[in-house]
């Protein structure tokens, strides 16, 4: 929990099933042009999307080499939000993208973020937050964006990670999946254990 990247040694076996994630933030924060950085490995100039995008993905690298995906990226202006409540259904983990430098939206992204883990369907649900356009000159730093977004509040509900990146040239990006394999093997680690105790 709380900020840095994966330390873990232990390798991951790749899960047996495609692992759902949802990428959502406020429009303009870059979640589609993370979805191709981390699918294709190159700039794609996106366009705002309209609904969503879905895409496989699978790990090439690291811990989490051969693990699948299948990312949904939906659109982040205000008139699509109510949607996202579709996208987190049952999923594996969300991706949440911060525009780092775009400080008069902080309080509107916290808003959207706290009705993430105020809603009972994503209680427990890792959320793995982006701090993206780390590139910019007016970007903030992740203590910044900690507490802007009172991550100390998400806390106590859901587990996350705060990691920096710029979706432009990848920087901070490549751990993504090494993150997110390890985040979701706790949870059912974490499920498992529970399950056993109330028997
Ligand atoms: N400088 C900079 N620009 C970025 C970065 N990531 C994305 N952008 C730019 O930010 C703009 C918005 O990116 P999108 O990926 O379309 O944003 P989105 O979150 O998918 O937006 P919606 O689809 O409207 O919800 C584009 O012009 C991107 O090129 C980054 O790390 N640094
Ligand atoms: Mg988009």
């Amino acid at each position: 929990m709380g900020t840095g990247s994966s330390q873990s040694n232990r390798s991951f076996l790749p899960f047996l099933e495609s692992l759902h994630v949802v990428l959502l933030g406020l429009d303009f924060s870059g979640k589609t042009t993370i979805l191709y950085r981390l699918k294709l490995d190159e700039f794609i100039n996106a366009v705002p999307t309209f609904g969503f995008n879905v895409e496989k993905l699978q790990s090439r690298h690291g811990q989490s080499k051969g693990a699948r995906f299948k990312f949904w990226d939906a659109g982040g202006s205000e008139k699509l939000r109510p949607l996202w409540k579709s996208y987190t259904r049952a999923t594996d983990a969300i991706i949440y993208v911060v525009d780092s430098s775009d400080r008069e939206r902080f309080e509107e992204s916290k808003s959207e973020l706290m009705k993430l883990w105020r809603s009972s369907q994503n209680s427990g649900v890792p959320i793995l937050i982006i701090a993206n356009k780390q590139d910019l000159r007016e970007a903030v730093s992740l203590e910044e964006i900690e507490r802007h977004l009172s991550l100390n509040e998400l806390r106590q509900h859901n587990p996350y990670q705060l990691i920096p990146a710029c979706g432009i040239t990848g920087e901070g990006l490549v751990n993504v999946m090494d993150i997110l394999c390890e985040m979701i093997d706790k949870r059912r680690s974490l499920a498992k254990q529970q399950k056993k105790r109330g028997r």
